[in-house]
């Protein structure tokens, strides 16, 4: 497969970029940090999506270093934003981790190091882990979450609610945000929604206060999935309607917009 040889020299060339996507807090509506979203900039097909060649990078383990480099690159950025913002302004800098990553024994230490380097405080960045990356993990693979949740990082369960886990078993996982799937926030685009889709994110949303979890949504796409999902009670939100994915600079303008 040709992108699949192509990785490593693409990392070693520079040709991975990342974008990012702000995330809102829908009480008042201010910017509270962003999710890093790697892209590679292709010779010759141009910009590809993560989609592309991420599960490419699984399957060969290059992930490992361009994960890697993904969250050395955004804690980076992430410092220069709270340096230009202050500290009054606390950002904070979402990162997603394959589950090959969470296997890697490097992979407690490699963050410590790229946060001690970056002068960025543990608690500014949430490691984002897919809900099924997580179903059925044994101690082994918890460890190093765990490790990682005790120094002060955010540990979020992305796509929550696809992955069919069983809710009990949250108690036993070190993560203290769920991320909600897409799906629930499409159920939300009429007015009034759907009365089964509101009880169900209504019952999450119940439930993940009650284990002091907090609730993001995604795929907010109009003012309307925004309010409703206010009133439901979740806490921040990601979506076309706030921004689309972009550079860093355009970021720090919508923060700087909102401080
Ligand atoms: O960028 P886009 O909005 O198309 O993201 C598509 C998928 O790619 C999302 O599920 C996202 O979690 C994943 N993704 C984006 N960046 C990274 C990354 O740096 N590492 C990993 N493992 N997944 C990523
Ligand atoms: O990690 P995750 O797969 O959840 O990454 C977010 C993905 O969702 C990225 O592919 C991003 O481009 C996409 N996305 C972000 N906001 C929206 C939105 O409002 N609507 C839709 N359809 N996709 C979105
Ligand atoms: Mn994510
Ligand atoms: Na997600």
């Amino acid at each position: 497969h040709g992108l699949t040889t192509a990785l490593p020299a693409a990392l070693d060339r520079g040709e991975f970029f990342i974008e990012y996507q702000p995330l809102v807090h829908l009480g008042d509506g201010s910017v509270r940090g962003a999710e890093a979203l790697v892209r590679w900039l292709h010779p010759q097909h141009g910009v590809l999506g993560p989609d592309r060649f991420i599960p490419l990078a699984e399957h060969t383990g290059l992930i490992v270093p361009l994960g890697r480099w993904v969250l050395e690159e955004s804690v980076r950025q992430a410092g220069e934003w709270r340096e230009r913002g202050g500290d009054s302004d606390p950002f904070r800098i979402n990162v997603n981790l394959s589950p090959c990553q969470l296997t890697h024994p490097g992979l407690v230490q490699d963050t410590v190091d790229i946060l001690e380097r970056a002068g960025v405080a543990p608690e500014a960045l949430c490691l984002e882990v897919t809900e099924s990356a997580l179903i059925g993990a044994d101690d082994d693979l918890l460890k190093p979450l765990r490790r990682l949740a005790e120094m002060g990082v955010d540990i979020a369960l992305d796509d929550f609610g696809t992955g069919y886990s069983n809710l009990a078993n949250l108690r036993r996982l070190p993560v203290s945000v769920l991320k909600l799937d897409r799906s629930f926030t499409q159920g939300m685009q009429q007015f009034p929604a759907d009365p089964v889709d509101l009880k169900i994110v209504e019952g999450i949303v119940s439930l993940a206060h009650s284990l002091n979890l907090a609730v993001t949504v995604e795929g907010v796409e109009t003012g309307a999935q925004a309010e409703q999902l206010r009133i439901l009670g979740c806490d921040t939100a990601q979506g076309w309607y706030y921004a689309r994915p972009g550079p860093p600079d355009r970021l720090h303008q919508l923060a700087l917009v909102d401080a």
